[in-house]
């Protein structure tokens, strides 16, 4: 540059930027196009986890140290695109959590909500708020915000699930608690099924409140009533193009969803059965309970086999093609989306 020459109209502008940094100020409109992009990109990628290559780390984790040392025997399911972050999609949080036979993860209560899907093993139980649930494969299991819980495993075999929680979002908030119970199991004062009687049954109490706040008080959503009532819902009416045969988990006081932060649901697809595309802003973490199927996630085929984990970004087209009857369990924040007036979605063309 000529020592002479006029400061071009970029050379002044940095030159005035450089005064606004130590002044902790910017210039919004170098940074507006990244605030306000015309549709969501996500940051987290496609991925799917075999649970076949999970299963023996898992194991191994089991040996080098116990429930106890670790307080919770997980292993992160980490979103390739955002290593470090303890992040399967932007907002979930999710992971494989083991129990090996006679052991306790310690009570403890924390203001994120967690959800359980059972994949393996019988005999664990979750002690929620006074009352144990036995965990069978495919439960859907809450763990609600502030409530004291604690996991054990009665039984012979090692037991694990996949573990949902609303970590990220919370941590967004910079809202999270988190308290240590005074023993590691804590008081059972209910029988277990104490919560399905009086709320799942299609009955409520005379004057229905639940519980945990603003978290079903249903607490097992049993695999065995949900995928009875998915096969006969799709025995009344085809399969929607877009979303197979789906059912929600719901919360009975209100019809809602079970969770305040977290959605959850299954879809149930006839063998052979293809969906067409769709993409909505949540993104998503699927596990499938039963069955084989194809994902497509984005410009990716994922073959999924029973408890394989998979991750549909947000605002990313996703379709499954059914290969055997299978059911798939998802998860995502939609429910807060749809409070804050976020949600969107977009099917493709039937
Ligand atoms: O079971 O309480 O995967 O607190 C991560 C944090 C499980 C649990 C996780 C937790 C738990």
């Amino acid at each position: 540059m000529n020592a002479t020459a006029k400061p071009s109209g970029a050379e002044k502008r940095q030159e005035f930027y450089d005064r606004l940094a130590p002044q902790n100020l910017a210039p919004l409109w170098e940074v507006l196009r990244g605030l306000l992009p015309n549709e969501p990109r996500s940051k987290a990628a496609p991925h799917r986890w075999r649970y076949a290559d999970i299963r023996p780390l898992l194991m191994e984790s089991g040996h080098l140290l116990t429930a106890q040392e670790a307080e919770r025997r997980v292993l992160v399911l980490e979103n390739p695109a955002m290593a470090g972050m303890s992040r399967a999609t932007a907002t979930m949080y999710a992971g494989i959590q083991l129990i090996m036979p006679g052991e306790t993860a310690p009570a403890h209560r924390h203001t994120p909500s967690a959800l359980r899907f059972m994949l393996e093993g019988e005999g664990a139980f979750t002690a929620v708020g006074g009352e144990r649930t036995t965990m069978r494969r495919g439960d859907f299991i809450i763990t609600p915000a502030w409530a004291w819980h604690d996991h054990g495993n009665e039984g012979s075999d090692p037991c694990a699930w996949l573990d949902g929680l609303d970590l990220p979002l919370v941590q967004f908030f910079e809202a999270g608690f988190n308290e240590h119970y005074n023993d590691d199991r804590q008081t059972i004062t209910r029988p277990e099924g104490d919560a399905m009687a009086r709320f799942g049954s299609n009955m409520l109490p005379l004057k229905p409140e639940s519980r945990y706040g603003q978290t079903t008080p249903i607490f097992n959503y049993p695999f065995a009533q949900t995928r009875a009532a998915l096969v006969s819902a799709a025995e009344g009416e085809k399969p929607d193009p877009h979303e197979a045969m789906t059912l929600r988990y719901s919360n009975p006081l209100d019809g809602g969803w079970a969770m305040p932060t977290m959605s959850a649901w299954m879809t149930y697809l006839p063998a052979g059965f293809e969906t067409k595309p769709m993409r909505s802003t949540d993104g998503i973490v699927m596990a499938l309970a039963e069955g084989r199927l194809s994902a497509r996630i984005g410009e990716q085929d994922f073959a999924l086999e029973e408890s394989d984990v998979a991750v549909a970004p947000g605002w990313t087209w996703r379709s499954y093609r059914a290969e055997k009857d299978s059911f798939l369990f998802c998860f995502s924040d939609r429910v807060a989306q749809e409070k804050l007036g976020l949600y969107r979605e977009e099917r493709g063309r039937v």
